[in-house]
């Protein structure tokens, strides 16, 4: 029965002595990230405008790096940012469809997009890259539409130099969202065209638009 009782004492100190170490442990790195980097999260939180969801679907008629084919993936920069989609094996005419999200700071950087082939024993072959801008893409989002009919033209960008669109892109409203549906044509290569669609996402408690 006595022995009993000490082991309970015992077992209750040790007890409160982990949970008061592990607290004060938890604590002191709390202390030291904000020593370091004072308030990130608010920071990043005041800069931010949004996220930027870019579905990179298809990719026709790219270049072969093979020997009949090529093994595409897409890579997508934004100032520092950096994102890819997986690769598609042996094809020229690759369905990605796959989602990549950039968190937007700076809304006139430009985005560039890059196609390579990949290789397993050599370096991965450029297949051709473009650039565009989201400055027409954000003031159809800033119209703030709402109550329209599905597939309502916001706007319309028509190709120039700069945007390496292959043809009109429009910007509709299509169920709640804004997007933007576009081909660019790649540049520094023999042929190819990718197809992207935009979508805006908003974050509380950031700057927004
Ligand atoms: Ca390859």
């Amino acid at each position: 029965m006595l022995l009993g009782v000490i082991w309970y004492k015992t077992f209750k100190v040790q007890s409160f002595l982990s949970t008061t170490l592990n607290s004060d442990q938890s604590f002191l790195s709390t202390q030291i990230s904000l020593v370091i980097n004072p308030q990130p999260h608010r920071d990043r939180m005041e800069h931010l405008l949004g996220l930027l969801r870019i579905r990179v679907q298809r990719g026709t008629n790219l270049a072969v790096r093979d020997v009949r084919s090529s093994d595409p993936y897409v890579v997508i920069k934004m100032g520092k940012q950096k994102l890819k989609t997986r690769v598609v094996k042996k094809s020229v005419n690759p369905e990605w469809n796959e989602d990549l999200t950039l968190s937007i700071s700076d809304s006139s950087l430009p985005i560039h997009i890059a196609v390579y082939d990949k290789d397993t024993f050599s370096l991965d072959d450029k297949m051709g890259d473009a650039e565009f801008k989201i400055g027409p893409f954000l003031e159809a989002i800033r119209m703030r539409l709402e109550g329209v009919a599905n597939g309502t033209v916001a706007s319309r960008v028509q190709p120039s130099r700069e945007n390496c669109l292959a043809e009109e892109s429009s910007i509709i409203y299509s169920d709640g969202h804004i997007i933007q549906n576009m081909t660019v044509r790649l540049r520094n290569v023999e042929s190819g065209e990718v197809e992207l669609q935009l979508q805006w996402i908003d974050i509380p408690g950031s700057r927004g638009l």
